[in-house]
C-alpha cells in the first residue's frame, strides 16, 4: 500500500469522509435495482459543474455498488440515469411537464423517473447546473439511505438566497473559538499547499447546498488585512477555483482601516474622496483575480475594531460606502449587527448589553443600499446556549438581513461535549416576530419575503479544523451537515436531519440510527441543564469560555451582570420595571415576555429577577430547580455514554473509541459544573437541597 492510500484507508477509519463516506449498500436487493440505471450516465452538457455532477456520480455509484459507470452522450441502454440542465437536449426536456418546469427556481432541481415502452430511466436536472449539481448529491443521498427511488418525481428548491459559512481562520493558522486544530486554508501566514484537503471541504459543503464562504476571521489582523493586495490574491484565487467547482463563491472579511493600513492613505473616512477611490479601484483588483467574488464581511466599530465611528460617521456610511466599491461588480456588503460597548459599567442596572445591537441598527433602517446586508447574531447577547432572538429581525424593516448562527460551539461545550444543535436553529428560525401580524417568523424574514428584501439568507460560523475528522468530536460532523439542511430547508424536523446524517455516516442499522440520533436529539438540553439556568448565560470560564465560573463574564469585572445575591437572581429586563429591553419587541412578543407567567421559563432568569425561593410551574422552588437540573444533567450525560456503548461493534471502532473517551471526559466535566453552581448557590443562599444530595461546600 502506498502512502497515499494507506492515508486514504485511515481516513475511511477516523470519519474523514463524513456523510460522502458512500459506504457499500447493505441491501442485496435494492442494490440491483439501483444498479439498472446507474451503470450508464448519459451527461449533457459540459460546463464545469456538469463534469463535477458526473465525478460525484461516478464516486458515490462505485463506492455505493461497486460498478463503474459508462458516461456517455446518447442514451444505448434503456436503463440510465441522464443529468443535464433545461434546454439543452430533448430527451431531458421531454421528461419535464409544463408545471414542473415552473416550479423549478434558480438552483433548484428536479428528480423524476420516467417510463416508456422500451425505457426506464431517472432525469437528474434544474435551471442551471448548479442545480443539476444539487440534485446529483440528493439523488446519491438518496440510494445511501437506501430509498425506493421508483417512480419518484422530486422538486426542491433552495429556501435561502444565501446559505453561508463564516469562518473565524487566521492566516498564522490558528482559529478563533476553533475545537478541531487549525486553519485548512493557512499556516505560517501562507495559504496551504493541502489544496487536496481544500476540495474535500468544497465536496462537504457542495453536497448540503452551501454556496458561500468567508475565508477568514472577522477580526482582521495584519496578515489578513492584506489578503487584498497581490501578495496573497493569486493564492485566494486558487482557493476560489476549487470552491467554484462546487458552486461556491468566497467572501473576505475586510479591515475598515484599510486605506491607512495597506492604503498609504492617512484616513479611512467613509465620506472622504480618496478613501472611496482607493475601495472602487480595490475592488477592481479584487474581481480581476476573482471575477464571482461574493463581496466583503466587515466587523466594524466592536469589541476594538475600527469602523465609522473614529470619523463622527455611522454604520450606514460606512456600509454604503463598500457596497459602491462592489456594486458594479455584483458584490455585498454583509455589515455585522454584533455592536455593543465592551467596557459597559455592569453596576449600572439601566444600560443592557442585550439592547446594544437594536439601538445602534434599528434608527438606522432604510438608510442601506440595497447590495447591504446586515448581519444578525440569532440572540441579542453572544451564542449563549440559550437566549431569546434578536428584536432585530422584525425590528428592520426596510434592510436585507442574515441571520448569523454559531455551528463551532463557542459557548456550547467546544466539541467536547455532544450538543446538536439543530433543535436551537429551528426555533430560532420558527420564532414568530409579529413584524407583520401573527406568522412573521424570523425565517420568512431572513428570506426576505416579508419585506420584499433583495438578498438574505444565513450564516453559520463554521465549526471545522485540520482534525483528521473536520470537527473534533466526530458527532459535531452533524452541527455542519444539520446546518447545511436547514439552510436549504428550515421546515426539516430536527428529526428527520439527524436520522440522515447517521444514515449516511454510519448506517442503516435501525438500532444504529435509533440510539445516535436519540443521543443527538436531546444533547443540547442535557448540556443547557448542567450549565447555565433558565438563560441567565455566560456562567463560563472568562475569555476561552469553557467550563464553570459562575461570576466569569470577562466584561464585567465586577461579577454583578446576573444580579444574584442571597435572595434572588436574573435581570429583570422588562420595560415596567428593567432595563426596558422587551421594549424592543413588537407587542405581542413584548406582552409575553414582559409578563412573568406569560415568559417561557426557559428564558425567565434573561427576562426577570426573582427570588429563589419563586416557584415555578413546575411546582419546584427556583433554588431547587437549579439543584435537580445540575443534578439530572450529570445523569443523563452517564446515559449518553450508555447509548454509545451499546451499539459498539456496530459503528467503527476508531470511531467508537474516540467518541466514548469524549463522552467520558464530557461526564466528568458535567460534574465540575455541577459541583461549582450548586456550590455557588448553596453558599449565596444557605438554602440545602431538598433530596439530600451532596453540595460540595
Ligand atoms: C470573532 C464573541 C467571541 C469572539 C468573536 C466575537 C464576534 O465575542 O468570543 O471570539 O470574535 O464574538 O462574533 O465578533
Amino acid at each position: 500500500m502506498n502512502n497515499t492510500d494507506a492515508i486514504m484507508e485511515r481516513r475511511k477509519d477516523n470519519g474523514y469522509y463524513c456523510w460522502l463516506e458512500y459506504g457499500k449498500l447493505e441491501d442485496v436487493e435494492l442494490k440491483n435495482i439501483y444498479r439498472k440505471w446507474c451503470a450508464n450516465i448519459v451527461k449533457f452538457g459540459d460546463t464545469p459543474l456538469i463534469k463535477c455532477a458526473v465525478k460525484e456520480l461516478i464516486i458515490g455509484i462505485e463506492n455505493m455498488l461497486g460498478i463503474s459507470p459508462e458516461i456517455v452522450s446518447i442514451p444505448i441502454e434503456p436503463s440510465f440515469i441522464t443529468v443535464g440542465t433545461l434546454g439543452q437536449n430533448p430527451i431531458i426536456d421531454k421528461a419535464v411537464g409544463e408545471n414542473e418546469r415552473k416550479d423549478i427556481m434558480e438552483d433548484g432541481f428536479l428528480i423524476k423517473n420516467i417510463k416508456t415502452e422500451d425505457k426506464d430511466y431517472i432525469v437528474v436536472t434544474g435551471i442551471n447546473d448548479k442545480g443539476v449539481l444539487y440534485g446529483v448529491f440528493v439523488l446519491l443521498r438518496l440510494l445511501r439511505m437506501q430509498k425506493d427511488i421508483r417512480d419518484i418525481r422530486k422538486i426542491e428548491n433552495p429556501y435561502f438566497q444565501m446559505r453561508m459559512l463564516n469562518h473565524w481562520d487566521n492566516m498564522d493558522g490558528s482559529i478563533e473559538r476553533g475545537y478541531a486544530g487549525n486553519s485548512i486554508f493557512y499556516k505560517d501566514n501562507k495559504f496551504t499547499d493541502d489544496t487536496a484537503r481544500v476540495r474535500d471541504y468544497a465536496r462537504l459543503l457542495g453536497s448540503i447546498g452551501i454556496n458561500g464562504i468567508v475565508i477568514n476571521n472577522v477580526n482582521v489582523h495584519k496578515y489578513e488585512t492584506r489578503l487584498i493586495t497581490k501578495e496573497y490574491l493569486p493564492d485566494a484565487k486558487k482557493l476560489a477555483e476549487i470552491f467554484r467547482e462546487y458552486g461556491i463563491r468566497i467572501y473576505f472579511s475586510i479591515n475598515f482601516a484599510s486605506p491607512i493600513e495597506i492604503g498609504g492613505l492617512d484616513t479611512a473616512d467613509p465620506l472622504d474622496e480618496k478613501v472611496k477611490k482607493w475601495w472602487c479601484d480595490k475592488a477592481g483588483e479584487i474581481y480581476s483575480y476573482i471575477p464571482d467574488f461574493g463581496g466583503f464581511l466587515v466587523k466594524a466599530d466592536s469589541e476594538f475594531r475600527p469602523g465609522p465611528f473614529t470619523y463622527n460617521r455611522n454604520h450606514a456610511d460606512g456600509a454604503n460606502m463598500l457596497a459602491a466599491a462592489l456594486k458594479p461588480f455584483g458584490g455585498v456588503v454583509i455589515w455585522r449587527c454584533f455592536v455593543y460597548n465592551c467596557m459597559q459599567d455592569w453596576r449600572d442596572y439601566k444600560t443592557d448589553r442585550a439592547k446594544a445591537a437594536y439601538d445602534n441598527f434599528k434608527p438606522l433602517d432604510g438608510m442601506f443600499d440595497d447590495n447591504v446586508i446586515l448581519q444578525i447574531k440569532n440572540g441579542p447577547m453572544d451564542f449563549q446556549v440559550r437566549e431569546p432572538v434578536s428584536p432585530l429581525f422584525g425590528g428592520l424593516k426596510k434592510t436585507n438581513v442574515n441571520l448569523e448562527v454559531q455551528i463551532t460551539q463557542e459557548y456550547t461545550g467546544q466539541q467536547k461535549h455532544l450538543c446538536y444543535l439543530i433543535p436551537m436553529w429551528k426555533e430560532v428560525l420558527d420564532f414568530d416576530t409579529y413584524a407583520r401580524g401573527k406568522g412573521t417568523t424570523v425565517k420568512k424574514i431572513v428570506r426576505g419575503s416579508v419585506f420584499n428584501n433583495k438578498y438574505g439568507g444565513v450564516a453559520g460560523v463554521a465549526n471545522v479544523g485540520d482534525d483528521d475528522n473536520w470537527t473534533g468530536l466526530q458527532l459535531a460532523q452533524s452541527n455542519l451537515y444539520g446546518y447545511g439542511r436547514l439552510v436549504w430547508n428550515p421546515d426539516l424536523t430536527s428529526e428527520e436531519i439527524a436520522e440522515e446524517w447517521v444514515r449516511l455516516t454510519f448506517s442503516n442499522d435501525k438500532e444504529v440510527v435509533d440510539t445516535v440520533s436519540d443521543m443527538l436529539l436531546k444533547s443540547w438540553h442535557i448540556y443547557e441543564s448542567y450549565t447555565s439556568p433558565l438563560g441567565i448565560g455566560w456562567m463560563v470560564n472568562p475569555h476561552h469560555h469553557y467550563g464553570p465560573n459562575v461570576d466569569g463574564y470577562e466584561y464585567d469585572k465586577w461579577g454583578t451582570y446576573h444580579r444574584a445575591d442571597y435572595k434572588a437572581i436574573g435581570v429583570d429586563r422588562t420595560v415596567k420595571s428593567g432595563t426596558g429591553y422587551t421594549g424592543q419587541y413588537h407587542k405581542e412578543v413584548r406582552d409575553m415576555y414582559e409578563n412573568i407567567d406569560t415568559c417561557p421559563q426557559e428564558l425567565l432568569l434573561f427576562f426577570h429577577r426573582i427570588p429563589y425561593t419563586y416557584k415555578l410551574k413546575s411546582g419546584e422552588t427556583l433554588i431547587q430547580y437549579i439543584y435537580n437540573t445540575h443534578f439530572d444533567g450529570v445523569e443523563q450525560a452517564i446515559k449518553l455514554k450508555e447509548q454509545w456503548q451499546s451499539i459498539k461493534g456496530k459503528v467503527k471502532n476508531e470511531i467508537y473509541e474516540h467518541v466514548l473517551h469524549r463522552l467520558e471526559g464530557q461526564i466528568e466535566h458535567a460534574k465540575e459544573w455541577r459541583d461549582v453552581i450548586n456550590t455557588y448557590f448553596y453558599r449565596k443562599t444557605g438554602i440545602g437541597d431538598e433530596l439530600g444530595r451532596k453540595i460540595y461546600d
